[in-house]
Protein backbone atom coordinates (compact mmCIF):
# COMPACT_ATOMS: atom_id res chain seq x y z
CA UNK A 1 0.00 0.00 0.00
CA UNK A 2 2.69 2.36 -1.45
CA UNK A 3 2.56 5.90 -2.32
CA UNK A 4 1.82 6.00 -6.15
CA UNK A 5 1.14 8.57 -8.52
CA UNK A 6 -0.39 8.03 -11.61
CA UNK A 7 2.61 9.55 -13.72
CA UNK A 8 4.32 6.66 -14.62
CA UNK A 9 7.87 6.87 -16.29
CA UNK A 10 8.58 5.49 -19.83
CA UNK A 11 12.01 4.95 -17.88
CA UNK A 12 10.37 2.49 -15.21
CA UNK A 13 8.00 0.78 -17.92
CA UNK A 14 11.37 0.14 -20.06
CA UNK A 15 12.87 -1.10 -16.77
CA UNK A 16 9.77 -3.91 -16.12
CA UNK A 17 9.81 -4.95 -19.75
CA UNK A 18 13.65 -5.99 -19.25
CA UNK A 19 13.12 -7.33 -15.97
CA UNK A 20 10.16 -9.36 -16.98
CA UNK A 21 12.53 -10.83 -20.31
CA UNK A 22 14.90 -12.08 -18.38
CA UNK A 23 13.27 -13.36 -15.40
CA UNK A 24 11.31 -15.76 -18.00
CA UNK A 25 13.94 -17.63 -18.89
CA UNK A 26 16.16 -18.37 -15.36
CA UNK A 27 13.00 -18.38 -13.01
CA UNK A 28 12.59 -21.46 -11.29
CA UNK A 29 9.51 -23.84 -10.60
CA UNK A 30 10.28 -24.23 -7.24
CA UNK A 31 11.27 -21.37 -5.45
CA UNK A 32 11.58 -22.55 -1.28
CA UNK A 33 11.47 -25.76 0.34
CA UNK A 34 10.00 -24.05 3.06
CA UNK A 35 7.92 -26.63 4.91
CA UNK A 36 8.33 -26.08 8.66
CA UNK A 37 4.82 -24.28 9.73
CA UNK A 38 6.13 -21.68 11.89
CA UNK A 39 3.06 -19.03 11.74
CA UNK A 40 -0.72 -20.07 11.21
CA UNK A 41 -3.92 -18.34 12.18
CA UNK A 42 -7.21 -19.91 10.83
CA UNK A 43 -9.53 -17.19 12.58
CA UNK A 44 -11.31 -19.41 14.04
CA UNK A 45 -11.31 -17.98 17.26
CA UNK A 46 -14.51 -15.33 18.32
CA UNK A 47 -12.50 -12.78 17.79
CA UNK A 48 -8.94 -11.06 16.44
CA UNK A 49 -6.15 -13.27 18.05
CA UNK A 50 -4.45 -10.38 19.66
CA UNK A 51 -1.40 -12.14 20.76
CA UNK A 52 -0.91 -12.47 17.05
CA UNK A 53 -2.16 -9.18 15.24
CA UNK A 54 -2.08 -5.68 16.50
CA UNK A 55 -5.10 -3.02 14.92
CA UNK A 56 -4.23 0.27 13.80
CA UNK A 57 -5.83 3.34 14.62
CA UNK A 58 -6.04 6.31 12.43
CA UNK A 59 -5.07 9.30 14.10
CA UNK A 60 -3.34 7.01 16.94
CA UNK A 61 -1.14 4.83 15.33
CA UNK A 62 -0.39 6.57 12.14
CA UNK A 63 -1.97 8.96 9.72
CA UNK A 64 -3.41 8.80 6.16
CA UNK A 65 -1.54 7.55 3.20
CA UNK A 66 -1.94 7.84 -0.26
CA UNK A 67 -5.48 10.13 -0.61
CA UNK A 68 -7.14 6.76 1.46
CA UNK A 69 -10.35 8.44 2.06
CA UNK A 70 -10.80 5.68 5.21
CA UNK A 71 -10.54 6.27 8.62
CA UNK A 72 -8.65 2.69 10.90
CA UNK A 73 -10.72 2.15 13.56
CA UNK A 74 -10.49 -0.38 16.32
CA UNK A 75 -14.32 -1.85 16.16
CA UNK A 76 -16.00 -4.77 16.02
CA UNK A 77 -18.44 -3.44 13.35
CA UNK A 78 -15.14 -2.93 10.90
CA UNK A 79 -12.72 -6.04 12.48
CA UNK A 80 -14.45 -9.45 13.57
CA UNK A 81 -15.01 -12.92 13.00
CA UNK A 82 -16.95 -14.72 11.27
CA UNK A 83 -17.32 -18.03 12.33
CA UNK A 84 -20.08 -19.30 9.79
CA UNK A 85 -17.86 -17.83 6.57
CA UNK A 86 -19.67 -19.30 3.71
CA UNK A 87 -16.62 -21.27 1.59
CA UNK A 88 -14.23 -20.65 4.35
CA UNK A 89 -13.06 -23.51 7.02
CA UNK A 90 -13.33 -23.07 10.75
CA UNK A 91 -14.11 -19.08 10.39
CA UNK A 92 -12.61 -16.24 8.26
CA UNK A 93 -11.23 -12.88 9.45
CA UNK A 94 -13.88 -9.88 7.85
CA UNK A 95 -12.38 -6.55 7.58
CA UNK A 96 -15.61 -4.31 6.64
CA UNK A 97 -15.74 -1.17 5.64
CA UNK A 98 -18.69 1.32 6.86
CA UNK A 99 -19.79 4.05 5.96
CA UNK A 100 -19.86 6.74 8.77
CA UNK A 101 -20.04 10.49 7.34
CA UNK A 102 -18.23 12.99 9.88
CA UNK A 103 -16.72 10.52 11.47
CA UNK A 104 -13.88 12.01 13.82
CA UNK A 105 -10.16 10.67 14.04
CA UNK A 106 -8.54 10.92 17.68
CA UNK A 107 -6.40 13.28 15.49
CA UNK A 108 -9.69 15.52 15.23
CA UNK A 109 -9.41 14.86 11.29
CA UNK A 110 -13.04 13.83 10.16
CA UNK A 111 -13.73 10.65 7.27
CA UNK A 112 -16.98 9.65 5.94
CA UNK A 113 -15.41 5.83 5.95
CA UNK A 114 -13.91 3.39 8.21
CA UNK A 115 -12.50 0.19 8.00
CA UNK A 116 -9.84 -2.31 9.41
CA UNK A 117 -6.62 -3.17 9.29
CA UNK A 118 -4.37 -5.27 11.28
CA UNK A 119 -0.27 -6.43 11.41
CA UNK A 120 2.06 -8.87 13.24
CA UNK A 121 4.69 -5.84 13.66
CA UNK A 122 6.76 -7.61 16.96
CA UNK A 123 4.43 -10.17 17.25
CA UNK A 124 5.46 -12.31 14.49
CA UNK A 125 8.42 -11.15 12.24
CA UNK A 126 10.42 -13.04 9.98
CA UNK A 127 13.39 -13.23 7.32
CA UNK A 128 13.14 -15.73 3.96
CA UNK A 129 9.75 -17.95 3.66
CA UNK A 130 7.00 -19.01 2.18
CA UNK A 131 4.05 -17.03 3.10
CA UNK A 132 0.04 -17.18 2.22
CA UNK A 133 -3.18 -16.26 2.72
CA UNK A 134 -6.45 -17.76 1.37
CA UNK A 135 -8.96 -14.61 1.00
CA UNK A 136 -12.28 -13.78 -0.55
CA UNK A 137 -12.53 -10.27 -2.43
CA UNK A 138 -15.11 -8.04 -1.86
CA UNK A 139 -18.15 -7.73 -3.94
CA UNK A 140 -17.13 -10.04 -6.38
CA UNK A 141 -13.91 -8.56 -6.95
CA UNK A 142 -15.98 -5.64 -9.10
CA UNK A 143 -16.31 -2.67 -7.48
CA UNK A 144 -14.17 0.23 -8.37
CA UNK A 145 -12.10 2.11 -5.76
CA UNK A 146 -12.58 -0.68 -3.36
CA UNK A 147 -8.44 -1.10 -1.96
CA UNK A 148 -8.09 -4.62 0.15
CA UNK A 149 -4.27 -5.72 0.37
CA UNK A 150 -1.98 -8.54 1.97
CA UNK A 151 1.65 -7.43 2.16
CA UNK A 152 4.34 -7.26 4.08
CA UNK A 153 7.13 -4.44 5.19
CA UNK A 154 10.23 -4.40 6.55
CA UNK A 155 10.55 -4.30 10.37
CA UNK A 156 13.57 -2.05 10.74
CA UNK A 157 10.31 0.71 9.69
CA UNK A 158 9.83 1.22 13.61
CA UNK A 159 14.09 1.57 13.99
CA UNK A 160 13.54 4.93 12.13
CA UNK A 161 14.54 3.83 8.77
CA UNK A 162 11.81 5.39 6.68
CA UNK A 163 9.55 4.01 4.01
CA UNK A 164 10.60 2.36 1.80
CA UNK A 165 14.03 1.81 2.46
CA UNK A 166 13.90 -1.78 4.11
CA UNK A 167 11.51 -2.65 1.72
CA UNK A 168 7.23 -3.57 0.98
CA UNK A 169 5.85 -6.82 -0.46
CA UNK A 170 2.50 -6.63 -1.63
CA UNK A 171 1.50 -10.12 -1.95
CA UNK A 172 -1.72 -8.71 -3.10
CA UNK A 173 -3.17 -5.67 -3.58
CA UNK A 174 -6.73 -5.52 -5.53
CA UNK A 175 -8.22 -1.61 -6.72
CA UNK A 176 -12.15 -3.41 -7.30
CA UNK A 177 -10.93 -4.50 -10.66
CA UNK A 178 -11.41 -8.25 -11.76
CA UNK A 179 -7.59 -8.33 -11.33
CA UNK A 180 -4.82 -8.37 -8.46
CA UNK A 181 -1.36 -7.09 -8.09
CA UNK A 182 1.99 -8.19 -6.74
CA UNK A 183 4.59 -5.73 -6.87
CA UNK A 184 8.22 -4.91 -4.32
CA UNK A 185 8.72 -1.23 -3.35
CA UNK A 186 12.11 -0.39 -2.71
CA UNK A 187 14.51 3.02 -2.21
CA UNK A 188 14.94 3.26 -5.83
CA UNK A 189 11.70 1.76 -7.25
CA UNK A 190 8.44 3.04 -5.59
CA UNK A 191 5.29 4.26 -5.91
CA UNK A 192 4.67 3.49 -9.41
CA UNK A 193 7.22 0.76 -9.52
CA UNK A 194 8.00 -1.26 -12.12
CA UNK A 195 8.52 -4.60 -10.07
CA UNK A 196 5.13 -5.30 -10.25
CA UNK A 197 2.85 -8.17 -12.50
CA UNK A 198 -1.20 -8.24 -12.65
CA UNK A 199 -3.06 -11.53 -12.07
CA UNK A 200 -5.97 -12.12 -14.54
CA UNK A 201 -8.81 -14.27 -13.73
CA UNK A 202 -9.14 -16.30 -16.90
CA UNK A 203 -11.32 -19.03 -16.47
CA UNK A 204 -11.97 -17.93 -12.62
CA UNK A 205 -13.97 -15.90 -10.40
CA UNK A 206 -12.06 -13.33 -8.84
CA UNK A 207 -14.35 -13.06 -6.56
CA UNK A 208 -14.06 -16.49 -5.47
CA UNK A 209 -11.48 -17.87 -2.85
CA UNK A 210 -8.12 -17.86 -3.91
CA UNK A 211 -4.69 -18.49 -2.10
CA UNK A 212 -2.32 -15.36 -2.26
CA UNK A 213 1.10 -16.56 -1.48
CA UNK A 214 5.27 -15.04 -1.60
CA UNK A 215 8.15 -17.51 -1.62
CA UNK A 216 11.13 -15.14 -0.68
CA UNK A 217 14.75 -16.53 -0.32
CA UNK A 218 18.02 -14.91 -0.41
CA UNK A 219 17.54 -15.23 -4.53
CA UNK A 220 14.80 -13.46 -4.79
CA UNK A 221 10.50 -13.16 -4.48
CA UNK A 222 7.83 -15.03 -6.32
CA UNK A 223 4.18 -14.38 -6.66
CA UNK A 224 1.29 -17.03 -6.65
CA UNK A 225 -1.90 -17.36 -6.95
CA UNK A 226 -3.26 -20.53 -6.00
CA UNK A 227 -0.04 -22.49 -6.75
CA UNK A 228 0.30 -20.77 -9.62
CA UNK A 229 3.25 -18.45 -10.31
CA UNK A 230 2.58 -14.94 -11.44
CA UNK A 231 5.70 -13.23 -11.24
CA UNK A 232 9.31 -13.80 -10.19
CA UNK A 233 12.32 -11.21 -9.42
CA UNK A 234 15.58 -11.98 -8.39
CA UNK A 235 18.18 -10.24 -6.44
CA UNK A 236 20.03 -9.87 -9.06
CA UNK A 237 17.36 -8.56 -12.00
CA UNK A 238 17.23 -5.79 -8.57
CA UNK A 239 21.01 -5.15 -8.79
CA UNK A 240 21.41 -5.29 -12.48
CA UNK A 241 19.22 -2.50 -12.73
CA UNK A 242 21.24 -0.10 -10.60
CA UNK A 243 18.87 -1.00 -7.59
CA UNK A 244 19.22 -1.85 -4.01
CA UNK A 245 17.94 -5.51 -2.87
CA UNK A 246 16.42 -4.31 0.51
CA UNK A 247 14.72 -7.96 1.39
CA UNK A 248 17.24 -9.82 3.81
CA UNK A 249 15.83 -8.54 7.17
CA UNK A 250 12.39 -9.36 9.02
CA UNK A 251 9.39 -8.20 7.82
CA UNK A 252 5.97 -8.11 9.33
CA UNK A 253 2.67 -9.04 7.41
CA UNK A 254 -0.40 -6.44 6.99
CA UNK A 255 -3.85 -6.91 5.91
CA UNK A 256 -6.12 -4.20 5.71
CA UNK A 257 -8.90 -3.04 3.81
CA UNK A 258 -8.42 0.77 2.19
CA UNK A 259 -11.22 2.90 0.13
CA UNK A 260 -10.20 5.09 -2.84
CA UNK A 261 -6.97 7.05 -2.76
CA UNK A 262 -3.95 7.13 -5.44
CA UNK A 263 -3.33 3.55 -6.81
CA UNK A 264 -7.57 3.41 -7.22
CA UNK A 265 -7.95 6.64 -8.93
CA UNK A 266 -4.90 6.15 -10.82
CA UNK A 267 -6.57 3.03 -12.66
CA UNK A 268 -10.25 4.37 -12.75
CA UNK A 269 -10.00 8.45 -12.69
CA UNK A 270 -12.52 9.16 -10.47
CA UNK A 271 -12.53 12.24 -8.75
CA UNK A 272 -16.27 12.59 -7.45
CA UNK A 273 -17.84 12.13 -5.15
CA UNK A 274 -14.35 10.30 -3.64
CA UNK A 275 -10.45 10.27 -5.30
CA UNK A 276 -10.78 6.79 -7.14
CA UNK A 277 -14.45 5.93 -5.08
CA UNK A 278 -17.15 6.11 -7.18
CA UNK A 279 -20.69 6.61 -6.05
CA UNK A 280 -21.78 3.32 -7.03
CA UNK A 281 -18.85 1.68 -4.55
CA UNK A 282 -20.15 4.17 -2.48
CA UNK A 283 -23.66 2.50 -2.46
CA UNK A 284 -21.89 -0.95 -1.96
CA UNK A 285 -20.08 0.04 1.15
CA UNK A 286 -23.11 2.23 2.38
CA UNK A 287 -25.35 -1.13 1.89
CA UNK A 288 -22.89 -2.80 4.26
CA UNK A 289 -22.46 -5.31 1.11
CA UNK A 290 -18.73 -4.51 0.41
CA UNK A 291 -16.12 -6.86 2.82
CA UNK A 292 -12.67 -8.42 2.76
CA UNK A 293 -12.52 -12.06 4.09
CA UNK A 294 -9.72 -14.07 5.42
CA UNK A 295 -10.43 -17.61 5.97
CA UNK A 296 -6.36 -18.13 7.00
CA UNK A 297 -2.84 -16.77 7.23
CA UNK A 298 0.04 -19.06 7.21
CA UNK A 299 4.21 -18.98 6.88
CA UNK A 300 6.54 -21.63 6.46
CA UNK A 301 9.72 -21.62 6.80
CA1 LIG B 1 -10.44 -20.20 8.76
Amino acid sequence: MPVRSKAAATAAALALAALMSSSAVAAPQQDTAADTQVFFDDFSGSSLDRSKWNVEVTGQNFGTVNNEQQAYVDSPETIYIDQAAAGANNGALALHPRYRPGYQAPDGRTYDFVSGRVNTQDKFEFTYGSYAARVKLPAGGNASGLWPAWWSLGAKIDEGEPWPNNGEVDVMEHVGEPWTSSALHGPEYHGDTPVTADQHFEGTDPGGWHVYRADWTPEGISFYVDDQRIYRITKQEIQNNGWTWVYDDPQFMILNFALGGSYPQGVNGVTEPYPGLPQSTVDKVAADSARYLIDWVRVRQ
